[in-house]
């Protein structure tokens, strides 16, 4: 069998962190036949949590984990490390600006993009979760300028599955007849989840819709605006679809899209569709031999066009702002 593969979780003790070290740990991130190590990274006030759920994690007696190690110095926890989940961040609080939360994150995003720089192994690929999740990316990166870039994405694999979920409802089809469903730009508000390039059992999924007003008026913003109906539901934010999501993201890049379909990632731009170099936006991605490339092409429309360029300038306007504060 494979040696084992380090795997880094921080935010680990969160409740994120709680719904994906299980299924880390059965062998759902990278595939059945692949042991893993778990390193986990928290703040010291969390750290006896993290602990906690490491007992747990031992009472699983999962035949892939052959590890555990937590820390809560950044250097540690990512040396070694192959695949490094970034959940944990600082959430925004009554009373804070923008700028007061992309300063906090870039307090914890730069060190960590840092140690990744300085011990993660060389094969290492990296999701941040942890939101601002396109702009943390965007700063982890920044300071590991050894990793290639195209090993910072962030996640925008839950708006995808949403999309996914809510047009198969629509349309009365399983999730598996819909293929090539796109989330463009921002995990945010803006994010613009793409049906016109879609398929439903091989047809076009925004003709099989034929309905603007709902593409409109509904499923944009249901999709754009599901965390805060889970909140408003729950009387928390979403956390097993999330970490569900994160172990998709990896595990396709890992393992490779389906042929004839793709995934929704953040990915640093190479300028395709007119999105800024260097910017972690959402694309549409194939993934083969642990590598991803975004899909070339498609054929943008008007309405599109326009949804694209309001959240690729949110993007913009973060970057901006992370500058000028010097985290970039
Ligand atoms: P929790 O508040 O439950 O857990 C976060 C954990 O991170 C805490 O245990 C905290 O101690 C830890 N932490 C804080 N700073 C840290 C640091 N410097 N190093 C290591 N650990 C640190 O949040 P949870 O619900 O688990 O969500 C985690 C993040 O995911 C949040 O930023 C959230 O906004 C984001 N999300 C991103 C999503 C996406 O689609 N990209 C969807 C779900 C989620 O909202």
């Amino acid at each position: 069998t494979q040696a084992p593969v380090n795997v880094t979780v921080t935010g680990a003790a969160g409740q994120i962190g709680y719904a994906l070290l299980f299924r880390i740990a059965s062998g759902q991130l990278l595939g059945q036949d692949t042991p893993v190590r778990l390193r986990l990274l928290e703040i010291p006030q969390a750290v006896k949590a993290a602990e906690g759920t490491a007992l747990e994690l031992e009472d699983g007696a999962f035949p892939l984990l052959a590890g555990i190690d937590i820390f809560d110095d950044p250097k540690q926890a990512f040396e070694g490390t192959n695949v490094a989940l970034l959940v944990g961040a600082r959430p925004r609080t009554k009373g804070m600006e923008r700028g007061d939360l992309l300063e906090a994150n870039g307090g914890i995003f730069k060190p960590q993009g840092e140690a990744i720089n300085a011990g993660a192994a060389d094969d290492v690929k990296v999701l941040v979760v942890g939101n601002p999740a396109n702009t943390n990316a965007l700063i982890a990166k920044a300071h590991a300028p050894d990793v290639p870039a195209e090993r910072f994405t962030a996640m925008t694999r839950l708006d995808h599955n949403r999309a996914v979920a809510q047009l198969a409802k629509k349309l009365g089809v399983a999730v598996t007849d819909i293929r090539k469903l796109t989330i463009w730009g921002n995990h945010s508000a803006t994010q613009y989840p793409d049906i016109f390039n879609a398929e439903v059992k091989g047809q076009n999924a925004a003709e099989a819709v034929n309905d603007q007003a709902w593409l409109e008026n509904e499923f944009i913003p249901r999709v754009a605006k599901r965390g805060a109906e889970i909140i408003e539901a729950r009387g928390a934010s979403s956390a097993a679809s999330a970490a569900n999501a994160a172990i998709d993201h990896v595990y396709d890049w890992v393992n490779g899209t389906p042929e004839g379909d793709w995934v929704s990632m953040g990915v640093p731009s190479d300028g395709s569709y007119g999105v800024p170099e260097g910017l972690i936006s959402s694309f549409p991605v194939v993934c083969k031999n642990g590598s991803y490339e975004i899909v070339q092409g498609l054929e943008i429309n008007d309405f599109s066009r326009s949804r694209i360029d309001a959240s690729v300038g949110e993007l913009v306007e973060e970057r901006d702002a992370v500058t000028k504060l010097g985290l970039v």
